[in-house]
Formats: structure tokens, C-alpha cells, sequence
């Protein structure tokens, strides 16, 4: 894998911005990875690692169909297995409130009321009914296995589009619809644009369904304390403890302050865990029941049965063109096969929704239109993962606009480049700002990273030898630093924003606490660095607290690549307020003006007096004990600020593309280079964005090619495992391509963009648009996402039987 980086590009810079002094020694350096030595030696401590005295271990009973009532349960059979202690069903639940999702939170969206066990009907495979508790975890299983159900099956709704029919079976009867949402937006002319256009481009395409799958699944273990108005102490494999802690206490009965979430070491999440599930709230209850704490780990089938699925988008995209190849009007429908329950706390909007507001993407086209559809069906629900809607979105305009290129016989890398708007900050037609950016920068560098022309030579002679090579490219925005002007720009009218606590203790080492959670991305690294040089210390003197509601300010957590600029923001704005104080002691101590002291990797010095210096650990002895000669905040406040975050939105960019070879005898595809420009802005760390990169890549590759959770005709379930549903290992990702462009945001702390999600967001188009193009001899329109080896043969058999193919070799 190699990384290169490009100069900055100067496009996008504010005065506002602080950017990197002659004092910032950490940002922008490939720091080693805090954490690594303790989880790469297994000493991390993960949430199976969590026992507690006296601890029961719990199994879900779950459905085995689609859709059908539950006429009764019979416990009675486990019960009688010695180490069952107990078995629930709804009823026991009766005394929680229904979990919702989420009306007050999002307009336009149905509120959908659930219990986190099943009463009367199941919604589909793997939908939980009962839970068993044993001394074991192989006892709860027996368990799990004697608990008679008997169900009445029922009409399984399967097609989103039939779904959305009058007259359809409903999965809620209660809602009285089977749509979540219907939005729809129209900005410009569009009707007009359509029916002046040289050419109209239509396409449909289906991105497939496709989950997170982390190496650790999810799991709680939950305590509660019946004493003092009873507590519940709950640890989860969660993104975001706060948010889970204010979405769980109102299900529980109890203030938040009588409800802990501790979110320990978390083995991967990708967005997964960034949802409230039924299991979060049975666990905390009926360890309450039984009066003693519960564990369950979900097992591999639980995680990709009933988890969270993403991307399971059906698209049409149309194109307005001048002949000259200048796009006039996007028009797009979203239609996301939602599943049986809509997600909480994001609901299946946050696919199809962020397909639609972005549409327009890096383009200059002002007319742009979409509607969106939130049909609900007995399958598992659509929530948070990785690249969200804006996966099947950008492969939606993408391969639409190579197709437009197709038709109009002109170079797919020049259309996009004319038709692409400039560095600068830009406004889109549905008023989302982008911060700078480097568009056609980090297209004509993939381009130039593929050797293009060389490669259209390359392809023409591989032809003639019956060898079908490809090219695709995708150029892409990541929203990312979720706040709460980027929410509002992406349709949800909620406030986000993040805080910071910094604290110099004592002995001058730093203590910051945030409610950002890391769960892979090293934020015990990035973070730290950024205190380190804003603090002007050593790093290994900060130590970044994270993960537990009683200890940490209160934070939104981990999603949306966001944790990059609210962390970088929100420790910067506690960092100042500190290092204001810091100064101003050693000024005392030192008899200078603090104007005139530097602080630089722990020791403040009197600017151009060699000598004169004092080391921050008696700094911050003076300023705690320092009696009277004190400045009066630090009396007050000792060397502690805590300070919110909150930036104007904040967009990476770069480019994807992709050169593969597809056999057409047997439809494999081989990737042979995969490339990616990434534009996050100031870098902090370039090994963890690296890693970043290859990462999100990796799970593109699994997008496009591999992942699939497939459900049979009559609903049932058939990937439940990773036999079954495959993602990429070393064999299927090749060797890739990083490059860096840093254009600094206009608007965030330090000029920083998040990049969580980037790669995932492109990969998948350029592969597409590879193969589409590998495979153009054929005339074969590649309409669906994974494109497995049995798609592309029956899409290559149906290109032979009506003659449209090349004579095989
Ligand atoms: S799907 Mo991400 O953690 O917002």
C-alpha cells in the first residue's frame, strides 16, 4: 500500500481557522497508536471481559418466520433444566414504556411504537420473543432450544415496492401504513430542464443489503442496584453512551442520573452500534427481575439476522444533458427497503434521505429533485452503517452519469470535470455549504494514478486477446463533523454538538474527558495529540478519558465522521482556556509579562530569555496552592475548563476509481488497482487515516462484489453466517493506492475533516463503473450491487442470446 501526500491546496483558508504553529508538533505526524500495545497484546478489555459477581447469562428465543402471530409460549420444558433460572416473555416487560422511533425527533417520519420482546406478532427472522437466563451461557442455549412457541403464520411482506401498494398486507398494523416516510424535495427548474434536454439519462439500480459484521458483536451486561431509589449499571458495546443513557432511561422508568452507560474497549461498530436495540433495554430489566446481573453477547447469527442491515436501496437516477455533455437536472427516488422496525434512534432515513439532500453532490447542477420512500417489510431493520445513504446514492449518480458519458460518446472523466463546481466554498441548490475542496483535483489525480491513457491502450489490445479490463471513477462529498448546522443541512432538525473537559492536574500531567467514544479509530492517539500541541506538552502526559456516562462530559458519540472536528474543536476551546491560566502563572513565577511566555513540550520559557524557565508540573502546584498571587479564575476554577463545540459544516471529498479485469466465462471480477484521493482536510495523524482509508475500502470492496443478506422467497433468512454472507478478506482487496490532498476546512478548528466513511462511499461506484466499462463489448447494464459472479454470467448469457455479445475466444 503506498501514501502519498499532496501539497495543500490553498483554496479554502480562514482567518478564523487556527492552523498549525510553530509550537504543534503532534498534528499531522504518523504518531504511534496509544492503544495499540494494549490491544494488540489482548489486554484490552472488551465487554465479554466484564464479569460480575453472581452474574446470569442470557439466550433469545427468536422467530424462525417472516411474519406470524405467537399464539403461546411454553417455558416450561427450560425451566426444568437444571442451571435455568428463569425465563421472560413480554408480559414479564409489561411495566416498561414501548420503545419509539422517533417522530419528535425527525418531521415528516410515522413515530413507530415497539416492546423489546414480541407480544402478539413476530416481524421477521430473528425478531426476539422470550429470553432465557441460566448460570451459563451453554445453559441458557439448551434453554433457549426448550422454550416452546407455537406460531400462526402469517403473509410475509417482502417487496418494498409491492410494500408501498394500496391495499398491502401491513408489518404494524398500528400505523395503519407501511411507509415510515415520504419526503420529497425540488429545487430549480426541473421539470423544465427535463423537457428542454438533448438527452435524458435514466437509470434504475438496486444497491444491495449489506451489514457492519465487526469482529466483536454487540453485547450488554447489566446490573441493578435495588437501593436508593434503585439504579440500573449497564455496559454495552456502544458508539455513543450518552445518547444511549437519554434513549434507554425514559424505555427503563428512571431519571437518567439513575442509569450508568459504560462502554468498554468495543471491538469495531462502524455505525452498527450506534442504534438502541431490544436487547439493550430486556438485558437491564430483567436483571432487575431476577435480582442479579445479566450478560448476553449476541452470537454471529444474532448479528447479521438481527442487527442492523444498511443500503438496501432501490434507485432511479435521471440525467438532464445538453449535447455538449453539460448536466442540467438530477432527478432521483429512493426507495429503502426498511425492514420490520424503524431503527432508533435514526429511523431507515439516514439511507435513503441523505441519498436524496446530497444528491448534487461535487456537481455544479442547480435544478435537482428527489423523492424518498421508507416502505416497511418483514426483514431486519435498516440503520446506521458505515457510508450510510450516501453509499447507494453515489452509486446511483455515479454509474448514471457513465452512462451519460456512454450515450453521449464523451470521456467519463472530462464529463465530470466539466460539469464540476470549484474549489472555493460552494452553496448547493439545497443550501448544504461545503467547506472548500479539492473537486477536480483529486479526480484528474486518480486519473493520473490509473494511467489512464495508458490504460485505454492497454484495454483495446487485452480486447483483442478476449480480456475484458475496466475503469471507473467516482468523485465524491462526505458530509462529515456531524453538528448541528451539518444535521440541519442533511434533514434532521436536531442540535448536535460536542464538549470537552481539559484538566492539568497537580503534577501537570492532562486529563481530558469527552463523550466522543473510539472503537477502533484511535482516538486515545489522535486526541492526545491534539491537546499535546495545543497545550504545548508532552503527549504521553495526556491520557483521553472516554466511555462511561459517570465520568466523562456529556458528548453525542461516535458516527457520521464527525469525531475528527468535534474533538479537535471542542479540546481546543477547553485547551485555550487552560493554557490562558498556565501562562499567566508562570508570568507570576517567572516576573514576565504572560504575553511574552511560550509553552513548549511541558516547560514555559520567557520568549528570547535563554534560561529563564519553569516546568508546568511546579505551574500547576503554584496554580492549585499557590495561595493569594493567583489569578482569580484560577482560584475559582483551578486548571479545569470544560467547553462545547459546535462548527458550520464541514465536507471531505477525493475520488475513487478502479481498473479491474472481469472473466467473462465465469463473471469473476479481479480487482487489479484500487485507488483513493482522500481530502480530509488537515491530517492528524496520517497512519490512522491511512488506515481509515484502507479500511472503508476494504468494506466498499465487500459492497460491490461480496456482501449480501439474502432472504428467501417466503422470508426466510439464508445469511446468517459468514459462510454465507461473505466480506472481503487479503484475497479480494489488492494492493491500494492513498493519496492525500489537504484542502483545509473553511470552517472547523484546525482546518480538520472527518474520513471515517469516505472510502466506503466511493469504492463501490468505481467498481461498478469498472466493470460496467470492462464489460461494454457486451452492452451489459449492470443494475444491482453485489455484483456476484452468477449476476454477471446472467447478465453476459442474456447479452449472448441476443446477440449482442463478441465472438467468445
Ligand atoms: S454509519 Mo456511522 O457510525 O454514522
Amino acid at each position: 500500500m503506498t501514501l502519498e501526500s499532496t501539497a495543500p491546496t490553498s483554496a479554502a483558508t480562514s482567518a478564523t481557522t487556527p492552523q498549525r504553529g510553530p509550537g504543534a508538533r503532534y498534528v499531522g505526524r504518523s504518531v504511534q497508536r496509544v492503544e495499540d500495545p494494549r490491544l494488540l497484546s489482548g489486554r484490552g478489555r472488551y465487554l465479554d471481559d466484564i464479569t460480575l459477581p453472581g452474574m446470569l447469562h442470557a439466550a433469545f428465543v427468536r422467530s424462525p418466520h417472516a411474519h406470524a402471530r405467537i399464539v403461546a409460549v411454553d417455558p416450561s420444558e427450560a425451566l426444568a433444566l437444571d442451571g435455568v433460572v428463569a425465563v421472560y416473555t413480554a408480559k414479564d416487560l409489561d411495566w416498561l414504556a414501548p420503545m419509539v422511533s422517533t417522530g419528535p425527533m425527525r418531521e415528516g417520519v410515522v413515530a413507530q411504537s415497539r416492546t423489546p420482546l414480541a407480544t402478539d406478532v413476530s416481524r421477521h427472522v430473528g425478531d426476539p420473543v422470550a429470553v432465557v437466563l441460566a448460570r451459563s451461557p451453554y445453559l441458557a442455549e439448551d434453554g433457549r432450544d426448550l422454550v416452546e412457541v407455537e406460531w400462526e403464520p402469517l403473509p410475509p411482506v417482502l417487496d418494498p415496492l409491492a410494500a408501498l401498494e394500496p391495499g398491502a398486507t401491513l408489518v404494524d398494523e398500528a400505523l395503519g401504513t407501511n411507509n415510515i416516510s415520504h419526503l420529497e424535495q425540488s429545487v430549480g427548474e426541473v421539470e423544465e430542464a427535463f423537457a428542454e434536454a438533448d438527452h435524458v439519462t435514466r437509470i434504475r439500480f438496486h444497491s444491495g443489503r449489506s451489514t457492519a459484521a465487526p469482529i466483536e458483536c454487540r453485547g450488554v451486561v447489566a446490573e441493578y442496584e435495588d437501593r436508593a431509589g434503585g439504579r440500573y449499571n449497564v455496559h454495552s458495546s456502544t458508539q455513543m453512551p450518552h445518547l444511549l443513557r437519554m434513549l434507554m432511561a425514559p424505555v427503563l422508568g428512571v431519571p437518567e442520573g439513575r442509569l450508568s452507560i459504560k462502554a468498554p474497549d468495543v471491538g469495531g461498530a462502524f455505525g452498527l452500534k450506534c442504534s438502541v436495540f431490544p436487547e439493550d433495554i430486556v438485558i437491564p430489566a430483567v436483571a432487575r427481575l431476577a435480582g442479579r446481573p445479566v450478560k448476553w453477547i449476541e452470537d454471529r447469527w444474532e448479528d447479521l439476522a438481527a442487527g442492523v442491515h444498511s443500503k438496501d436501496m432501490h434507485c432511479t437516477m435521471e440525467i438532464a444533458a445538453k449535447a455538449d455533455g453539460t448536466m442540467t437536472a438530477f432527478r432521483g427516488h429512493f426507495v429503502t427497503d426498511s425492514g420490520a422496525y424503524s431503527s432508533i434512534p435514526f429511523t431507515p432515513l439516514v439511507d435513503s434521505q441523505v441519498a436524496g439532500v446530497y444528491l448534487s453532490s461535487c456537481y455544479g447542477v442547480q435544478n435537482v429533485a428527489y423523492a424518498v420512500d421508507n416502505p416497511l417489510t418483514n426483514k431486519c431493520q435498516i440503520g446506521a452503517v458505515r457510508g450510510v445513504g450516501w453509499v447507494p446514492g453515489q452509486l446511483a449518480r455515479e454509474v448514471a452519469i457513465d452512462e451519460l458519458a456512454r450515450a453521449l460518446e464523451k470521456d467519463p472523466v472530462e464529463l465530470r470535470l466539466q460539469n464540476m463546481i470549484g474549489p472555493e466554498v460552494y452553496t448547493t441548490p439545497f443550501g448544504q455549504t461545503y467547506d472548500g475542496g479539492s473537486y477536480t483535483a483529486s479526480l484528474e489525480k486518480a486519473r493520473d494514478s490509473v494511467d489512464y491513457a495508458a490504460f485505454r491502450e492497454r484495454q483495446a489490445k487485452a480486447r483483442e486477446e478476449g480480456r475484458y479490463l475496466g475503469v471507473g471513477f467516482s468523485p465524491f462529498v462526505e458530509p462529515t463533523g456531524w453538528a448541528t448546522s451539518s444535521a440541519a443541512a442533511g434533514g434532521l432538525p436536531n442540535g448536535f454538538f460536542d464538549t470537552a473537559s481539559v484538566t492539568v492536574e497537580p503534577d501537570g500531567s492532562v486529563t481530558v474527558t469527552t463523550g466522543l467514544h473510539s472503537h477502533g479509530q484511535g482516538h486515545e492517539t489522535t486526541l492526545a495529540q491534539v491537546t499535546a500541541d495545543e497545550l504545548g506538552v508532552p503527549m504521553e502526559s495526556v491520557r483521553i478519558v472516554f466511555g462511561d456516562t459517570d465520568t466523562s462530559v456529556f458528548g453525542m458519540g461516535t458516527y457520521a465522521s464527525r469525531s475528527a472536528v468535534l474533538g479537535f474543536g471542542s479540546i481546543h476551546e477547553s485547551a485555550v482556556q487552560v493554557k490562558d491560566r498556565l501562562v499567566r502563572l508562570a508570568g507570576a513565577m517567572l516576573e514576565a509579562d504572560h504575553t511574552d511566555i511560550e509553552l513548549v513540550d511541558g516547560v514555559a520559557n520567557v520568549k528570547g530569555v535563554p534560561g529563564k524557565s519553569v516546568p508546568l508540573q511546579q505551574i500547576a502546584l503554584f496554580g492549585y496552592f499557590g495561595g493569594p498571587a493567583r489569578p482569580d479564575d484560577v482560584q475559582r476554577d483551578g486548571l479545569t475548563a470544560t467547553s462545547g463545540y459546535n462548527p458550520g459544516e464541514t465536507y471531505a471529498n477525493g475520488c475513487g476509481a478502479a481498473v479491474v479485469e472481469v472473466d467473462v466465462r465465469t463473471g469473476l471480477v479481479t480487482i487489479e488497482q484500487l485507488v483513493a484521493v482522500e481530502d480530509c482536510g488537515v491530517v492528524l495523524n496520517p497512519t490512522i487515516v491511512k488506515g481509515q482509508v484502507a479500511g472503508a475500502l476494504a468494506n466498499g470492496i465487500g459492497i460491490a462484489l461480496l456482501e449480501d443478506l439474502a432472504y428467501e422467497d417466503n422470508g426466510e433468512f439464508v445469511s446468517g453466517s459468514l459462510l454465507h454472507y461473505l466480506y472481503p478478506s487479503t484475497t479480494e482487496v489488492p494492493d491500494l493506492t492513498l493519496h492525500t490532498i489537504e484542502t483545509p476546512s473553511a470552517v472547523s478548528a484546525g482546518g480538520v475533516k472527518g474520513v471515517g466513511e469516505a472510502g466506503t462511499i466511493s469504492a463501490p461506484a468505481a467498481i461498478v463503473n469498472a466493470v460496467m466499462d470492462a464489460l461494454s463489448p457486451f452492452g451489459v447494464v449492470v443494475e444491482k450491487t453485489p455484483m456476484t459472479p452468477e449476476y454477471l454470467r446472467e447478465l453476459l448469457r442474456a447479452a449472448e442470446s441476443n446477440g449482442s455479445a463478441p465472438a467468445r475466444h
